[in-house]
């Protein structure tokens, strides 16, 4: 049931796991009160209530407090799925939730290296971009069957997933721009123009605490 009370919402814009979760919310029609924020100064209030302290973070208005970001999809589908986002053309959730594992886990490890390099020590950033296109490939190899991952319409993979294939373009596009995946070309184009995406990449002041309440979504 859409909660009367909005939750509380605490993001930062360019955070790829705080992109799928606003997508899920957007999707969903949850209003929630909205807090941006930079991540070198994180509102005390989201680090008292979440001491892991990375966003997203939910917090419903009984207090509960969701804190990953797929929970939190999974918390707002379960709300409102109008786009049957958890019930894919082709394929099980299981599966869907199999490939975005795979993303955080074995992609993301590469993305962090090939991107950030300079925060891991001896980190090859060439050679974790080449590792990081095993997945990117396979991606490509599912999206030659299909338009999106699981069958002829978008579902919550496309979703949970693009952020992240998104950041790792943008690293270099030049360079991302002529890589041999078409198919994949193709599928994050799509997302960066579909309705949810621009809704949900609105620019926002992070929040001050005497700011008045702004609502989203
Ligand atoms: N497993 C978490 C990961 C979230 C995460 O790592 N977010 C990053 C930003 S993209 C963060 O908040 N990092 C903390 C920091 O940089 O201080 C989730 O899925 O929500």
């Amino acid at each position: 049931m859409i909660q009367q009370t909005p939750p509380l919402l605490y993001s930062f814009r360019r955070c790829p796991y705080a992109m799928r979760a606003r997508l899920a919310l957007y999707m969903c029609g949850q209003t929630v009160e909205f807090r941006e924020l930079v991540l070198r100064n994180k509102p005390k209030h989201m680090v008292e209530i979440s001491p892991k302290a990375t966003v997203p973070v939910l917090q419903l208005s009984d207090g509960q407090v969701i804190d990953e970001s797929l929970d939190v999809m999974l918390w707002a589908l379960a709300v409102n799925d109008p786009a049957l986002w958890l019930a894919p053309q082709l394929g099980t959730k299981d599966q869907m939730m199999t490939l975005i594992r795979r993303c955080e886990n074995e992609f993301k490890t590469h993305l962090d290296r090939y991107k950030y390099a300079n925060r891991y020590e001896d980190a090859d950033p060439a050679q974790h971009r080449s590792q990081a296109l095993n997945f990117i490939n396979e991606l490509n190899g599912r999206l030659a069957e299909t338009p999106y991952l699981f069958g002829t319409r978008p579902a919550l993979a496309d979703y949970a997933i693009a952020p992240f294939i998104r950041q790792f373009a943008n690293t270099d596009k030049e360079w991302f721009t002529q890589t041999p995946y078409p198919a994949l070309h193709t599928w994050l184009d799509w997302f960066l123009k579909s309705d949810p995406f621009t809704a949900i990449m609105e620019k926002l002041k992070p929040w001050q605490p005497e700011d008045e309440v702004m609502y989203r979504f």
